[in-house]
């Protein structure tokens, strides 16, 4: 099957490798990434979109190689002169990653949608394929812990490590945000949708969790693919294998594929996964691991090739 629009769910630095190697083989006009937002906070008056920028940031090639977020070679300078004032921020804020936030804030406040905001970014940046937040509205995702009561995104993964233990993830405003006419659109052009391996909990659950999303995807009869984060019971990177414990879930792919349930119609798990019971699922394994530009585009080459195939 020819495959000339795919769309993408995606989250944040995990995600964004198989974005860039989506990227770096598909024409731009054929592919259209979904965001996750739940991750977006004020901070100092400033609008931050960690997703999307952790996106924008690896398809243009100004990404901190090491953490995978926020801008190589930038510089604490506004961190610093805050601490000088007394203050005590907990989010690494680097100085170049600043003019995004300022950018995006003040056209906020002029009125212009999320949407538009970030394609503005996304061509400054010289991204070329479409970058879409999930929805407009802010959509927040709250995690309830044991330790700490109820916590703001940023709050759990940054300020307290992610170490509190998740009794519940909830998504703030939900029930107000609506499908944007972008990304409904997208769907339903879309000859294959793809879930990159994020975290499904933290980052593609905010985006389901928009009004009419879960129907706008079943709705479309082409294949539906999850790219597992998890191989060998083991999270790639970050929390994803310790709130799945958390959960009362079992740390292994088919828990991700079940998760999914309905709305996947195949699954991609890792190569050093076998005898997965994957339940009529179309499935294939290939090496899942991204370290380095090479294995991102090897394995978007091969989920394509295996996609058209179908
Ligand atoms: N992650 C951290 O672990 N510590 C930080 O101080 C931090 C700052 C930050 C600033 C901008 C940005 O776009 C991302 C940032 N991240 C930071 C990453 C972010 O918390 C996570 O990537 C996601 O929200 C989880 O997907």
């Amino acid at each position: 099957m020819a495959l000339n629009r795919i769309v993408v769910l995606i989250g944040g630095v995990g995600g964004a490798k198989l974005g860039l190697g989506l990227a770096r083989i598909l024409p731009a006009e054929s592919l259209t990434f979904i965001v996750n937002t739940g991750d977006d906070m004020t901070y100092y008056g400033l609008r931050i979109c960690p997703d999307i920028d952790t996106l924008l940031y690896t398809l243009s090639g100004r990404v901190d190689p090491i953490n995978g977020w926020g801008v190589a070679g930038d510089t604490r300078q506004m961190l610093e002169t805050l601490r000088s004032y007394g203050e005590m921020p907990w989010f690494g804020l680097g100085d170049k990653d600043i003019a995004t936030h300022l950018l995006r804030t003040s056209m906020l406040n002029q009125g212009k949608r999320l949407t538009e905001v970030i394609a503005y970014l996304a061509q400054g940046m010289g991204v070329a394929p479409r970058v879409l937040p999930m929805a407009d509205e802010p959509v927040p995702t709250m995690i309830e812990t044991l330790e700490e009561g109820t916590l703001a995104f940023q709050e759990y993964f940054v300020k307290h490590r992610w170490q509190p233990t998740v009794k519940m993830i909830r998504h703030g405003n939900a029930e107000h945000a609506t499908l944007s006419p972008e990304v409904a659109q997208a769907i339903a052009e879309a000859d294959a949708i793809i879930i990159a391996p994020s975290n499904p909990w933290l980052s593609i659950a905010p985006i389901l969790a928009v009004p009419s999303m879960r129907e706008a995807l079943l709705a479309r009869d082409v294949p539906r693919v999850a790219v597992t984060p998890i191989v060998k019971g083991m999270a790639i990177k970050g929390p994803t294998a310790k709130i799945m414990t958390e959960l009362g879930l079992e740390v292994t792919a088919e828990s991700v594929a079940a998760y999914y349930g309905p709305l996947l119609t195949g699954f991609i798990s890792d190569a050093q996964d076998i005898f997965l019971d994957l339940k009529g699922l179309r499935s294939a394994a290939f090496d899942t691991m991204m370290p380095d530009e090479a294995r991102k585009i090897a394995l978007a080459r091969e989920l394509l090739e295996w996609l058209e195939g179908q």
